[in-house]
């Protein structure tokens, strides 16, 4: 492309109207033609790589929020390079405006007699075959909750393959961690047969494989009043392949057409995502890997170093990238000492399990490459943005995709099976640090800010061996107590995505905080965990800044009881999966208290939730009866039958609602009453 040809930036306007525009190289066009920004019928369409128009397009910073130097760098770093990235490239559709079109859920490609956009779009009430809005928004929603539940089946169902494979020796390459909790899950499931992991394994595949009875996880991990409720619904599922098929069946053309009937089906597809996916998932890797146990470690895009080898592990499951680990360490007098960092789940897994440092959040993955110290970003699947390709081309790093269902064109496949997980370990290494020779020195740019300090591995075993040290025989009744005693106000669990349409983490940051100062007990998962560490949240300081007094006077007690100088502010329990983790803390203490979780003063949030896993986590966690935040808009917004379902009808069903709310502060704000009137109702003092 000759860069110069001012008929190229027409050409690319043109292009930008109908919203394909490829904004790298309408960067480079603009900049060489001296165009710092482009207006279009009065709208800033573009903003050139030029630092001085580009600040314009960026919002205000909110008041009392200070940004990520260290994001904020490398970001600036990359645009420098002309290297675009997720925060650049919204590329949503001219219809996808609130209330009009693609954002609120009424684009249907169901069928080639469409696509059918309704309402203020394009006037229409009904699509060519007569759905409505309410139809449409509805087989939207079943669909994501559905791609949501399935990514959580599949991580469960590597596991338990992986499990089944040691059980029976045909996988060598991984031994029994913890036989403790084997033991748990073997009564609790209620299997049979000698060998217990070849019967726990087995119990999962069988849930992911039937289609009658319930499963077995939910019969194991749900208590019994949730368990009444789903099934007077009608939505206690049977096995998750049958019911993924039958979401699949009933969101086709012409199939089901009923706004509420598809809205129940999602509420099941929730139930599979929980008890076939997030539950069996965390369980058998805690029996493979290990169960998280406290652990000190480091966060932030800065725990990439120099003068290592960096080989950076990103994705979800943490079969492979435990292997990584492993192979790293052994590895023969390497000639720089290798460096394995975590990006997104995979990263929280083996943080969790290995104290192995977070360098990123799922919007931070591109940034990790600009630092030019990346010899190898080995992925498995899930979160992973097929840009990452395009932006290591601009450097030395080989983005390495090890896992049958996901590919990325141009990146080095290698794929992974557990039967050879050393052998392929030990090659993925080698290749990283090969590949160190070809790293140039010049491109190099890690920002000069130390990774923040953080304590993690907050799984229940661990919480509950902590408040132990307070009350052997009665481990949960310190917890009971201060939230009977309001020290602590209530629990709120911080989930989920980082959004790039916001200042970097600032929705979760704000919440947080709010919520801390008010004495709540924040825990959380997933990228929120990459940011709550990044920004001070998750170091262990005896000063406790920002936390209430109530709250402190806990958190202290429990430090000292166990030994240690302080707790961080928020428990981090783990990755997205590990969710499943905090249904077993609420059900802990709904059964204490003898009440519903729903009676609870506690609340889920997802403030900036992005991916379907995002979506049908949080509709798992409204059927466990919590009420629900979410800091953007699910694409329903097009039906008010369906938003009046969501935030209201469905708590009469299951006793969890959604709430959606953008700003931080006023969802803080309806969280802190939620949790006060529960309390209130519950006769406890507010
Ligand atoms: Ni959860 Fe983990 Fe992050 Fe969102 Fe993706 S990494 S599974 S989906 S983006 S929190
Ligand atoms: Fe249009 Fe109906 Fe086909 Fe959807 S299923 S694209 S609404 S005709």
């Amino acid at each position: 492309m000759d860069e110069k040809d001012p008929e190229i930036i027409n050409k690319t306007v043109g292009c930008k109207t109908c919203k394909a525009v490829n904004r790298r190289d309408f960067l480079k066009a603009t900049a060489a033609a001296g165009v710092a920004g482009l207006m279009l019928d009065g709208k800033e369409v573009f903003a050139s790589g030029d630092k001085k128009s580009q600040s314009k397009s960026i919002k205000k910073i909110p008041e009392g929020f200070t940004s990520d130097p260290i994001t904020e760098k490398l970001i600036d770093h990359a645009h420098k390079q002309n290297i675009d990235l997720v925060w650049d490239r919204k590329a949503h559709c001219e219809f996808s405006e609130e209330g009009n079109g693609g954002i609120s859920g009424v684009c249907c490609f169901h069928c080639n007699m469409g696509p059918c956009t309704l309402g203020e779009a394009t006037g229409y009430e009904y699509g060519a075959c007569g759905a409505t809005a309410d139809t449409i928004v509805a087989r939207g929603l079943v669909g994501r909750v559905t791609c949501g539940a399935s990514a959580h089946v599949e991580h469960a169902r590597a596991t338990a393959k992986t499990l089944k494979g040691v059980a029976t020796g045909k996988i060598k390459a991984y031994k029994i961690r913890d036989k403790a909790k084997l033991d748990v899950l073997y009564k609790g499931l209620g299997c049979k047969g000698k060998n217990k992991a070849l019967a726990v394994a087995e119990t999962c595949l069988s849930d992911l494989g039937k289609d009658e009875g319930e499963p077995a996880w939910l019969g194991y991990k749900a208590n019994a009043e949730r368990k009444a409720t789903w099934k007077k619904l009608g939505i206690l599922p049977t096995g998750a392949g049958a019911e993924i098929s039958q979401a699949c069946h009933r969101t086709h053309m012409g199939v089901d057409a009923d706004m509420t009937h598809l809205a129940t089906d999602a509420l099941k597809l929730g139930l599979v995502d929980g008890y076939c996916g997030l539950h069996p998932a965390t369980d058998m890797q805690d029996v493979l890997f290990g169960t998280p146990k406290l652990v000190s470690s480091l966060a932030n895009l800065s725990v990439i170093k120099k003068d290592r080898i960096n080989i950076i592990v990103h994705g979800h499951e943490p079969i492979l990238s435990e292997k990584i680990v492993e192979a790293a360490e052994k590895y023969p007098s390497p000639p720089r000492s290798i460096n394995v960092v975590g990006i997104c789940c995979t990263g929280n897994e083996v943080l969790m399990r290995r104290g192995v440092p977070l360098a990123g959040s799922m919007v931070q993955q591109e940034l990790a490459i600009v630092t030019g110290a990346v010899e190898a970003m080995v992925v498995d699947v899930q979160c992973i943005m097929p840009n990452v390709q395009r932006v290591a081309q601009h450097f030395h790093t080989k983005i390495i995709t090890t896992n049958p269902q996901a590919k990325i064109t141009g990146a080095t496949h290698i794929e992974f099976e557990p039967e050879k997980a050393d052998e392929v370990a030990q090659k993925i290494v080698k290749i990283a640090v090969d590949n160190y020779g070809l790293r140039k020195s010049n491109k190099v740019m890690i920002p000069d800010h130390p990774p923040a300090k953080i304590m993690a591995g907050f799984s229940v075993e661990q919480i509950i061996g902590a408040l132990s040290k307070l009350n052997a025989s009665d481990p949960l009744k310190p917890l009971i107590d201060n939230i009977v005693g309001n020290n602590i106000r209530g629990i709120v669990a911080i989930v989920g995505c980082v959004t790039p349409w916001d200042h970097y983490g600032y929705r979760h940051l704000a919440l947080t905080k709010t919520l801390l100062a008010q004495n709540v007990l924040v825990v959380g998962t997933g990228c929120w965990a990459h940011v709550a560490g990044q920004r001070g949240l998750l170091e262990p300081n005896p000063d406790y800044p920002g936390v209430g007094d109530g709250l402190k006077a806990v958190l202290k007690a429990v430090a000292k009881a166990n030994g240690v100088p302080a707790l961080p502010a928020c428990r981090h329990m783990g990755s997205c999966v590990d969710n499943s983790r905090i249904e077993d803390v609420l059900n802990a203490v709904a059964g204490y208290l003898k009440v519903k979780i729903s009676d609870l003063p506690v609340a889920a949030s997802a403030p900036e939730f992005i991916t379907e896993k995002a979506v049908s986590i949080g509709t798992w966690a409204v059927n466990l009866g919590a009420m629900t935040h979410i800091g953007g808009q699910p694409y329903v917004s097009g039906s008010k039958n369906m938003v009046k379902l969501l935030t209201d009808g469905v708590e009469g069903l299951v006793g969890g609602k959604f709430y959606v709310e953008t700003d931080p502060n006023k969802a803080a704000q309806t969280i802190l009453a939620h949790v006060n009137a529960k309390r209130k109702k519950l006769g406890l003092a507010v």
